[in-house]
């Protein structure tokens, strides 16, 4: 099995390289970003728990990230491989998505970091908020406050998957298609 784990701070390119390595690789993408809007849109009291952390650039509780992954993961038991996106975005996720995968004979093929500086991220992010009706991007503050929440949480996880040597970083400026080729050239040495 093919499981990547897409890393990087927010607004670095992941859920748009997911879109391109889904249709290549043929694998099941799961963004817990995507999976919290869905739940928000649903009206779920999961949703308007999340929905107030989300919209002030804040991590939802790891407990409840991680039961949608292994929700996830056993909806779909035949597929060849997944697409993580935007998870494990702690170090206790990335210790429960090791178990999670352990109990179904499987692991994390590697990770793939994207490397984008505060000031572009910030950019893509206004730019997406003027038309996407989320509520994350419109705002500098939340999205400075995201960031934080980037470096202060979720930059560990490299630590925990460079320990495993499964740790590989690439420059996430650049076009769309010539990022997607670094990545596709990671996932060939595997
Ligand atoms: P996410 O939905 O994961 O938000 P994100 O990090 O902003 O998305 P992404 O990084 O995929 O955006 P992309 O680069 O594709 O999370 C939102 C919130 O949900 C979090 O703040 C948190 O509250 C909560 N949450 C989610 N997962 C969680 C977890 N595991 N634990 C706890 N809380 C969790 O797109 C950005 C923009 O850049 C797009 O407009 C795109 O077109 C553009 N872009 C992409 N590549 C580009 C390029 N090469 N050049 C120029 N622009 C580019």
């Amino acid at each position: 099995m093919l499981n990547l784990v897409l890393f990087g701070p927010p607004g670095a390119g992941k859920g748009t390289q997911s879109q391109k390595l889904i249709e290549k690789y043929g694998l099941i993408h799961l963004s817990t970003g995507d999976l919290l809007r869905g739940e928000i849109s649903q009206g779920t009291a999961l949703g308007l728990e999340a929905k107030k952390l989300m919209d002030e650039g804040i991590l939802v509780p790891d407990a409840v990230v991680i039961g949608m992954i292994s929700n996830k993961l056993d909806a779909n038991k035949d597929a060849k491989g997944f697409i993580f996106d935007g998870f494990p975005r702690t170090v206790a996720q990335a210790e429960a998505l090791d178990t999670l995968l352990e109990s179904k004979q499987s692991a994390i093929s590697g990770m793939i970091a994207l490397q984008v500086d505060d000031d572009e991220l910030e950019h893509r992010l206004l730019l997406r908020g003027k038309d996407s009706g989320r509520p994350d991007d419109a705002n500098p503050e939340v999205i400075r406050k995201r960031i934080k929440e980037y470096n202060d949480k979720t930059a560990p996880v490299a630590g925990f998957y460079q320990a495993q040597n499964k740790f590989k970083s690439i420059n996430g400026i650049g076009s769309i298609d010539e990022i997607f080729n670094s990545i596709s050239a990671i996932i060939s040495s595997y």
